[in-house]
Protein backbone atom coordinates (compact mmCIF):
# COMPACT_ATOMS: atom_id res chain seq x y z
CA UNK A 1 0.00 0.00 0.00
CA UNK A 2 0.93 3.41 -0.58
CA UNK A 3 1.16 5.96 2.14
CA UNK A 4 1.87 9.67 2.40
CA UNK A 5 4.55 10.82 4.89
CA UNK A 6 7.04 13.34 6.24
CA UNK A 7 10.55 12.50 6.38
CA UNK A 8 11.49 13.41 10.21
CA UNK A 9 15.13 11.71 10.88
CA UNK A 10 17.35 9.34 8.58
CA UNK A 11 20.14 7.12 10.11
CA UNK A 12 22.32 5.48 8.53
CA UNK A 13 20.57 5.00 5.61
CA UNK A 14 17.21 4.31 6.96
CA UNK A 15 14.30 6.83 6.91
CA UNK A 16 12.17 6.96 9.42
CA UNK A 17 8.76 8.56 7.71
CA UNK A 18 5.94 9.73 9.75
CA UNK A 19 2.51 9.02 8.26
CA UNK A 20 -0.93 9.13 9.63
CA UNK A 21 -0.41 5.05 10.05
CA UNK A 22 2.65 5.53 12.27
CA UNK A 23 6.20 5.93 11.39
CA UNK A 24 7.48 4.07 9.23
CA UNK A 25 11.44 2.47 9.24
CA UNK A 26 12.32 3.18 5.04
CA UNK A 27 15.23 2.51 3.03
CA UNK A 28 15.35 5.16 0.38
CA UNK A 29 15.67 3.12 -3.16
CA UNK A 30 18.41 3.41 -5.70
CA UNK A 31 16.59 6.13 -8.25
CA UNK A 32 16.84 9.55 -5.70
CA UNK A 33 20.98 9.03 -5.57
CA UNK A 34 21.11 8.56 -9.22
CA UNK A 35 18.82 11.74 -9.37
CA UNK A 36 21.01 13.33 -7.33
CA UNK A 37 18.30 13.78 -4.81
CA UNK A 38 19.17 12.84 -1.56
CA UNK A 39 15.84 12.49 0.97
CA UNK A 40 16.26 14.86 3.16
CA UNK A 41 14.50 15.66 6.62
CA UNK A 42 11.34 17.79 5.86
CA UNK A 43 10.60 16.18 2.48
CA UNK A 44 7.26 15.22 1.79
CA UNK A 45 7.07 11.63 0.44
CA UNK A 46 5.15 8.60 -0.67
CA UNK A 47 6.12 5.39 0.99
CA UNK A 48 5.31 2.00 -0.10
CA UNK A 49 4.48 -0.44 2.44
CA UNK A 50 3.29 -4.15 3.36
CA UNK A 51 3.31 -3.80 7.21
CA UNK A 52 2.86 -0.14 8.28
CA UNK A 53 6.70 -0.61 10.20
CA UNK A 54 8.97 -1.16 6.70
CA UNK A 55 8.89 -0.13 3.41
CA UNK A 56 9.99 2.21 0.83
CA UNK A 57 10.03 5.82 -0.25
CA UNK A 58 8.88 5.71 -3.40
CA UNK A 59 8.71 9.86 -4.19
CA UNK A 60 9.92 12.82 -3.18
CA UNK A 61 7.64 15.83 -3.61
CA UNK A 62 8.62 18.90 -4.81
CA UNK A 63 10.35 20.93 -2.08
CA UNK A 64 9.56 24.45 -1.16
CA UNK A 65 12.68 24.65 -0.31
CA UNK A 66 16.10 23.24 1.20
CA UNK A 67 18.86 23.94 2.71
CA UNK A 68 22.38 21.82 2.96
CA UNK A 69 23.42 23.37 6.19
CA UNK A 70 21.61 22.14 8.70
CA UNK A 71 20.24 19.09 6.08
CA UNK A 72 16.49 20.27 5.96
CA UNK A 73 13.62 21.11 3.51
CA UNK A 74 10.61 22.78 3.12
CA UNK A 75 10.91 25.33 6.39
CA UNK A 76 9.00 28.63 6.96
CA UNK A 77 11.91 29.72 9.49
CA UNK A 78 15.52 29.43 10.18
CA UNK A 79 15.93 30.44 13.97
CA UNK A 80 19.55 30.97 14.26
CA UNK A 81 20.16 30.42 17.84
CA UNK A 82 23.48 32.08 19.57
CA UNK A 83 24.37 32.25 22.60
CA UNK A 84 25.73 35.12 25.55
CA UNK A 85 28.69 32.53 25.91
CA UNK A 86 30.10 29.34 25.47
CA UNK A 87 30.37 29.71 22.99
CA UNK A 88 30.66 33.16 21.98
CA UNK A 89 28.70 34.57 19.40
CA UNK A 90 29.52 34.12 16.03
CA UNK A 91 28.70 36.88 14.27
CA UNK A 92 30.04 36.59 10.80
CA UNK A 93 28.34 32.55 10.81
CA UNK A 94 24.73 34.07 12.29
CA UNK A 95 24.84 36.91 9.00
CA UNK A 96 25.78 34.00 6.56
CA UNK A 97 23.21 31.88 7.38
CA UNK A 98 20.59 34.91 7.38
CA UNK A 99 22.07 35.78 4.02
CA UNK A 100 21.42 31.42 2.56
CA UNK A 101 17.85 31.98 4.77
CA UNK A 102 16.58 34.80 2.16
CA UNK A 103 18.28 33.58 -0.31
CA UNK A 104 16.26 30.52 -0.36
CA UNK A 105 13.16 32.55 0.41
CA UNK A 106 13.73 31.13 4.36
CA UNK A 107 12.43 33.91 6.98
CA UNK A 108 15.47 34.43 9.39
CA UNK A 109 15.06 34.70 12.68
CA UNK A 110 17.57 34.91 15.63
CA UNK A 111 17.46 33.67 19.02
CA UNK A 112 19.86 34.70 22.02
CA UNK A 113 20.38 31.93 24.46
CA UNK A 114 21.96 31.66 27.64
CA UNK A 115 21.23 35.54 28.99
CA UNK A 116 21.25 33.98 32.02
CA UNK A 117 25.33 34.43 32.03
CA UNK A 118 25.33 37.97 30.74
CA UNK A 119 26.93 40.08 32.97
CA UNK A 120 27.75 42.97 30.58
CA UNK A 121 24.37 43.98 28.81
CA UNK A 122 25.81 41.94 25.45
CA UNK A 123 22.38 40.49 24.73
CA UNK A 124 20.78 43.80 24.54
CA UNK A 125 23.23 45.16 21.76
CA UNK A 126 22.84 41.90 19.97
CA UNK A 127 19.12 42.22 20.08
CA UNK A 128 19.45 45.76 18.81
CA UNK A 129 21.92 45.28 16.19
CA UNK A 130 19.76 42.41 14.37
CA UNK A 131 16.13 44.61 15.38
CA UNK A 132 17.70 47.28 13.75
CA UNK A 133 18.63 45.32 10.42
CA UNK A 134 14.84 44.08 10.28
CA UNK A 135 14.85 40.31 11.70
CA UNK A 136 12.96 39.13 14.99
CA UNK A 137 15.05 38.56 17.94
CA UNK A 138 14.30 36.42 20.88
CA UNK A 139 16.30 36.51 24.20
CA UNK A 140 16.05 33.09 26.28
CA UNK A 141 17.34 31.36 28.87
CA UNK A 142 17.03 27.23 28.80
CA UNK A 143 18.56 27.36 32.02
CA UNK A 144 16.22 29.59 33.60
CA UNK A 145 12.94 29.01 31.17
CA UNK A 146 12.77 32.60 30.20
CA UNK A 147 11.88 33.62 27.40
CA UNK A 148 10.64 30.47 26.00
CA UNK A 149 6.67 31.24 25.75
CA UNK A 150 7.43 33.98 23.30
CA UNK A 151 9.97 32.14 20.90
CA UNK A 152 7.18 29.39 21.39
CA UNK A 153 4.14 31.83 20.20
CA UNK A 154 5.98 32.75 17.39
CA UNK A 155 6.10 28.86 16.19
CA UNK A 156 2.56 28.71 15.62
CA UNK A 157 1.29 26.99 12.55
CA UNK A 158 4.87 27.22 11.37
CA UNK A 159 8.11 24.58 10.58
CA UNK A 160 11.29 25.85 11.91
CA UNK A 161 14.80 25.07 12.44
CA UNK A 162 16.95 25.41 14.60
CA UNK A 163 20.45 25.99 13.74
CA UNK A 164 23.70 27.38 14.85
CA UNK A 165 26.68 26.88 16.73
CA UNK A 166 27.14 23.60 19.04
CA UNK A 167 26.45 24.25 22.20
CA UNK A 168 24.43 27.37 22.13
CA UNK A 169 21.12 25.39 23.39
CA UNK A 170 19.82 24.38 20.43
CA UNK A 171 18.43 20.52 22.34
CA UNK A 172 17.63 22.41 25.49
CA UNK A 173 15.45 25.33 23.96
CA UNK A 174 13.42 22.46 22.11
CA UNK A 175 13.74 20.05 25.29
CA UNK A 176 11.08 22.41 26.91
CA UNK A 177 9.13 23.51 23.92
CA UNK A 178 8.77 19.97 22.73
CA UNK A 179 8.28 18.63 26.22
CA UNK A 180 10.50 15.72 24.54
CA UNK A 181 13.69 14.82 26.41
CA UNK A 182 16.21 15.72 23.78
CA UNK A 183 20.09 15.19 24.29
CA UNK A 184 21.76 17.65 25.76
CA UNK A 185 25.50 18.29 26.05
CA UNK A 186 28.08 20.05 28.61
CA UNK A 187 30.19 22.81 27.17
CA UNK A 188 33.40 20.15 28.28
CA UNK A 189 32.24 17.91 25.72
CA UNK A 190 31.56 20.56 23.00
CA UNK A 191 35.18 21.99 23.54
CA UNK A 192 36.47 18.85 23.09
CA UNK A 193 35.21 19.16 19.51
CA UNK A 194 31.77 16.77 20.03
CA UNK A 195 28.52 17.82 19.17
CA UNK A 196 25.82 16.30 21.14
CA UNK A 197 23.28 16.22 18.48
CA UNK A 198 24.05 13.99 15.57
CA UNK A 199 20.98 14.06 13.49
CA UNK A 200 18.36 16.32 11.92
CA UNK A 201 14.93 15.41 13.62
CA UNK A 202 11.67 16.83 12.94
CA UNK A 203 9.40 16.97 16.07
CA UNK A 204 5.56 17.72 15.83
CA UNK A 205 4.43 20.21 18.60
CA UNK A 206 1.38 21.72 19.46
CA UNK A 207 0.69 23.89 16.51
CA UNK A 208 3.58 23.44 14.31
CA UNK A 209 6.61 21.60 14.29
CA UNK A 210 10.52 22.20 14.88
CA UNK A 211 13.50 21.08 13.45
CA UNK A 212 16.52 20.10 16.04
CA UNK A 213 19.84 19.96 14.03
CA UNK A 214 23.62 19.39 15.08
CA UNK A 215 25.84 22.32 15.28
CA UNK A 216 28.29 23.54 12.56
CA UNK A 217 30.58 26.15 12.47
CA UNK A 218 31.68 25.84 8.78
CA UNK A 219 29.62 27.55 6.34
CA UNK A 220 30.26 29.37 3.24
CA UNK A 221 27.76 31.39 0.65
CA UNK A 222 28.65 30.46 -3.13
CA UNK A 223 25.38 30.68 -4.86
CA UNK A 224 25.00 34.57 -5.05
CA UNK A 225 26.85 36.99 -7.38
CA UNK A 226 28.43 39.56 -5.40
CA UNK A 227 26.41 42.62 -7.03
CA UNK A 228 23.22 41.20 -5.92
CA UNK A 229 24.71 40.43 -1.90
CA UNK A 230 22.63 43.59 -1.01
CA UNK A 231 19.63 42.17 -1.32
CA UNK A 232 20.03 39.78 1.31
CA UNK A 233 21.24 42.29 4.21
CA UNK A 234 17.97 44.16 4.38
CA UNK A 235 19.21 47.40 5.80
CA UNK A 236 21.84 47.38 3.09
CA UNK A 237 18.71 47.09 0.21
CA UNK A 238 17.05 49.99 2.09
CA UNK A 239 19.60 52.18 0.42
CA UNK A 240 18.86 50.87 -3.24
CA UNK A 241 19.41 53.61 -5.57
CA UNK A 242 20.73 56.46 -3.22
CA UNK A 243 24.55 55.82 -3.74
CA UNK A 244 26.35 58.03 -6.58
CA UNK A 245 26.99 55.44 -8.54
CA UNK A 246 24.83 52.50 -9.81
CA UNK A 247 25.92 49.22 -9.31
CA UNK A 248 28.05 50.86 -6.38
CA UNK A 249 29.48 48.12 -4.50
CA UNK A 250 29.27 49.92 -0.90
CA UNK A 251 33.01 48.97 -0.42
CA UNK A 252 35.10 51.95 -1.99
CA UNK A 253 33.40 54.29 -3.84
CA UNK A 254 32.24 57.56 -3.15
CA UNK A 255 29.65 58.95 -1.62
CA UNK A 256 28.21 56.01 -0.68
CA UNK A 257 24.63 55.53 1.10
CA UNK A 258 25.39 52.41 2.42
CA UNK A 259 28.76 54.07 4.24
CA UNK A 260 26.78 57.24 5.29
CA UNK A 261 24.33 54.66 6.81
CA UNK A 262 27.23 53.35 8.41
CA UNK A 263 28.69 56.31 9.62
CA UNK A 264 25.06 57.16 11.06
CA UNK A 265 24.36 54.09 13.04
CA UNK A 266 21.74 52.96 10.89
CA UNK A 267 23.80 50.11 9.32
CA UNK A 268 25.86 48.28 12.52
CA UNK A 269 29.71 48.00 11.87
CA UNK A 270 29.45 43.86 12.56
CA UNK A 271 27.02 43.59 9.91
CA UNK A 272 28.87 45.99 7.68
CA UNK A 273 31.70 43.74 8.11
CA UNK A 274 30.24 40.47 7.38
CA UNK A 275 28.55 42.04 4.21
CA UNK A 276 32.53 43.16 3.03
CA UNK A 277 33.62 39.27 3.92
CA UNK A 278 31.11 37.98 1.95
CA UNK A 279 31.29 40.60 -0.64
CA UNK A 280 35.56 40.20 -1.36
CA UNK A 281 34.68 36.00 -1.50
CA UNK A 282 31.77 36.24 -3.79
CA UNK A 283 33.79 38.47 -6.06
CA UNK A 284 36.48 35.80 -6.71
CA UNK A 285 33.79 33.18 -7.87
CA UNK A 286 33.20 32.85 -11.33
CA UNK A 287 29.91 32.28 -12.56
CA UNK A 288 30.13 28.78 -13.95
CA UNK A 289 31.70 27.71 -10.69
CA UNK A 290 28.92 28.68 -9.59
CA UNK A 291 26.77 25.33 -8.15
CA UNK A 292 23.91 25.36 -6.91
CA UNK A 293 23.23 24.85 -3.24
CA UNK A 294 19.93 24.28 -3.36
CA UNK A 295 17.77 21.37 -3.44
CA UNK A 296 20.19 18.44 -3.98
N1 LIG B 1 23.76 28.74 31.58
C1 LIG B 1 23.03 28.23 30.59
N2 LIG B 1 23.37 27.05 30.03
C2 LIG B 1 22.61 26.56 29.03
C3 LIG B 1 21.48 27.25 28.55
N3 LIG B 1 20.95 26.54 27.52
C4 LIG B 1 21.72 25.45 27.39
N4 LIG B 1 22.73 25.44 28.30
C5 LIG B 1 23.77 24.42 28.46
O1 LIG B 1 24.61 24.43 27.33
C6 LIG B 1 25.07 23.11 27.02
C7 LIG B 1 24.80 22.77 25.57
O2 LIG B 1 23.41 22.72 25.36
P1 LIG B 1 22.75 21.88 24.16
O3 LIG B 1 21.29 22.12 24.24
O4 LIG B 1 23.22 20.47 24.16
O5 LIG B 1 23.36 22.64 22.89
P2 LIG B 1 23.11 22.35 21.33
O6 LIG B 1 23.02 23.67 20.67
O7 LIG B 1 21.95 21.44 21.16
O8 LIG B 1 24.47 21.63 20.89
P3 LIG B 1 24.72 20.56 19.69
O9 LIG B 1 23.67 19.52 19.77
O10 LIG B 1 26.10 20.03 19.92
O11 LIG B 1 24.66 21.35 18.41
C8 LIG B 1 24.36 22.20 28.02
O12 LIG B 1 25.25 21.94 29.10
C9 LIG B 1 23.19 23.02 28.51
O13 LIG B 1 22.78 22.69 29.80
C10 LIG B 1 21.13 28.51 29.16
O14 LIG B 1 20.15 29.19 28.82
N5 LIG B 1 21.94 28.94 30.16
MG1 LIG C 1 21.74 19.63 20.25
ZN1 LIG D 1 27.00 52.28 -2.11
Amino acid sequence: MLLKGTIIKGIGGFYYVDTTDGIIECRARGKFRKNDVLPTVGDKVIVETEDKKQGSVKEIEKRRNSLIRPAVSNIDTLMIVAAITNPMPDTSLIDKMLVIAAKNGIQGALCINKIDLDSTGEAEKLKECYENAGYKVFVTSAEKGEGIEELKATLKDKTTAFAGLSGVGKSSILTIITGRELETGDTSRIERGKHTTRHVELIRIEEGYVFDTPGFSQLEVEDIRANELYKYFPEIEKCEGMCRFRGCSHISEPDCAVKEALDEGNVSQSRYDSYVKMYEKLKLIKDWERGSTNGK
